[in-house]
């Protein structure tokens, strides 16, 4: 059973103007199914291609031999993510348990609006930034190219992906307002509320 892309959450014209349908296009249909096709590749006729994704990102982590299966492996889970950590007409601050544990990590949902800004700002070259859950508590990571909180312990709740294909073709350089639209228009409260039931 090869691993699949899955399909976009929402139609890819449903997140514009903040994200337009040709960004979409390419990072879904493009970028995240060349991730896809590369971990077929690499674990064609192993054990590997029976396994789970997660299975496939736990065994390969950390072992710099197997940095192509990890990497690929690692980016198709992130990216199915980051697509269900968006939706149109998202945005703003989240309510019920969410709101409760924001509140509880950061004080206000703005100061966690800014500390995820200034994550994800500062997040030098490509990576992602994470709100997650871990030991109970919230709090804010920022991982480099592929890496992953799932190894760590941590149950993500939300991420944005900071690759420049995440944003160049509707914001060029600009990531901050990139960001600020994630957070304003897009951020999908119903997800970050169901991972953290399961966390
Ligand atoms: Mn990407």
């Amino acid at each position: 059973m090869a691993f699949e892309l899955p399909a976009l959450p929402f139609a890819a014209d449903a997140l514009a103007p903040h994200i337009s349908a040709e960004t979409l296009g390419f990072h879904h249909g493009k970028h995240h199914n060349t991730y896809v096709t590369n971990l077929n590749n690499l674990t064609k006729d192993s054990p590997l291609a029976e396994a789970s994704l997660e299975d496939v990102i736990r065994q390969s982590a950390g072992d710099a031999a197997k940095a192509g299966l990890f990497n690929n492996a690692a980016q198709v889970w992130n990216h199915t993510f980051y697509w269900n950590s968006m939706k149109p007409g998202g945005g703003g601050s989240p309510s019920g348990a969410v709101a409760s544990a924001i509140d509880a990590a950061f004080g206000s949902y703005n100061k966690f609006a800014e500390e995820i800004a200034a994550a994800a700002a500062t997040q030098f070259g490509s990576g992602w930034a994470w709100l997650v859950s871990e030991g109970g508590a919230l709090k804010l990571t920022k991982t480099a190219n592929a890496e992953t909180p799932i190894i760590n312990g941590q149950t993500p709740l939300i991420t944005i992906d900071v690759w420049e294909h995440a944003y160049y073709l509707d914001f060029q350089n600009r990531r901050p307002d990139y960001v600020k639209a994630f957070l304003d228009h897009l951020v999908n409260w119903d997800f970050a509320a169901e991972n953290l039931a399961n966390a």
